[in-house]
């Protein structure tokens, strides 16, 4: 059975058909339309999908936002243009007539690396350093996802009380320092407007504030795993997104964990599925293996 695959996320979709094997074939990407209201959204993915429904027989779909009940409903709308809800299943088993299923894209990347991790651990930990920051963990070999698909957001952890506020309404969250979107907020003078990907160039090239917001970044991620390791005993921790897997990166945060105490260490790795684990981790789900 082929599953049509789609991740959302705060900057792009990607769809993509996976075979029972997990075998990616036709994977598209665009942007996130960014929009407070939901009809651009449903255009986007109507666009997206058309090539690829005619040859799969269901949908399955890793979003952003926190997912109950088939319904996407933001933590951060800063993330998603301002856009607080969105009825996730029900809008694409209209546009393809197909089956759909729904989970945070933390979630289904978490455990799409927890299967491909070819070591044994029972607590497993992936966080996504993307648009916002995202959790998926593992404990005992089950996903948790929560009653109300809360589990897992560690993006909304508390960073520095005297951080900037987050699109959550709490202030000095971890996603508001370290995400994309935080990166470029933070930015000042020359490199104010500029996207991540812009101050990451920037940083590489020497610019000496670059470097800063990336380092704060990195150190913010790497206080997060600290305090997993402390909450979990995590084996280990599994990076991703655009900003988690740029280049330098993770060493950055390997060198920040390490100047914890040798209590709070854990292995940290760079996502084995790269920027499909979303994508995967939905198919998954769909094949029915979330038990
Ligand atoms: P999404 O959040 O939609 O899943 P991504 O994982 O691509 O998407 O994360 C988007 C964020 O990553 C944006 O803030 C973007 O500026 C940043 N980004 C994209 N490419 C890079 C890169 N090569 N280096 C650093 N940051 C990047
Ligand atoms: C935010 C939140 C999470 C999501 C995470 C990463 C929203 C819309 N999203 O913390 O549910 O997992 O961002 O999302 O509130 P991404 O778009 O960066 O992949
Ligand atoms: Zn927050």
């Amino acid at each position: 059975m082929t599953t049509l695959a789609i991740d959302l996320g705060g900057t792009k979709l990607a769809a993509a058909l996976v075979d029972e094997s997990g075998r990616i074939r036709q994977r598209r990407e665009r942007p996130t339309p960014a929009s407070q209201t939901p009809d651009a959204l449903k255009a986007a993915l109507t666009d997206l999908v058309a090539p690829l429904v005619s040859e799969a027989s269901r949908v399955a779909v890793a979003s952003t936002g926190i997912i109950r009940d088939g319904t996407l409903r933001a933590i951060n709308p800063q993330n998603l243009g301002g856009l607080l809800h969105f009825a996730l299943v029900n809008t694409l088993e209209n546009i393809t007539g197909l089956p759909a299923v729904a989970i945070n894209d933390a979630q289904a990347a978490a455990w799409a690396e927890y299967h491909a991790f070819d070591k044994r651990v029972s607590e497993f930990i992936f966080i996504t350093i993307s648009t916002g920051v995202g959790g998926g963990i593992v404990c005992n070999g089950t996903l948790q996802q929560g009653q109300g698909g809360l589990a897992g957001h560690v993006g909304h952890t508390l960073a520095d009380p005297q951080g900037p506020r987050c699109g959550c309404g709490r202030v000095g969250c971890i996603e508001a320092i370290a995400s994309g979107r935080g990166i470029a907020a933070q930015a000042r003078g020359d490199l104010a407007g500029l996207d991540a990907r812009a101050i990451f160039t920037q940083a590489a090239a020497g610019h000496v504030q670059a470097q800063q917001l990336v380092e704060r970044s990195a150190r913010a991620v790497a206080r997060l795993i600290a305090d997993l390791k402390a909450t979990t005993d995590c084996g280990c921790v599994v990076v991703g997104g655009s900003v988690g897997l740029a280049e330098n990166y993770l060493s950055q945060v390997q060198d920040f964990l390490a100047e914890e105490p040798s209590v709070y260490h854990v292995e940290v790795f760079a996502a084995h599925h790269r920027h499909d684990a979303g994508l995967l981790g939905a198919a998954l789900l769909a094949q029915g293996a979330l038990e």
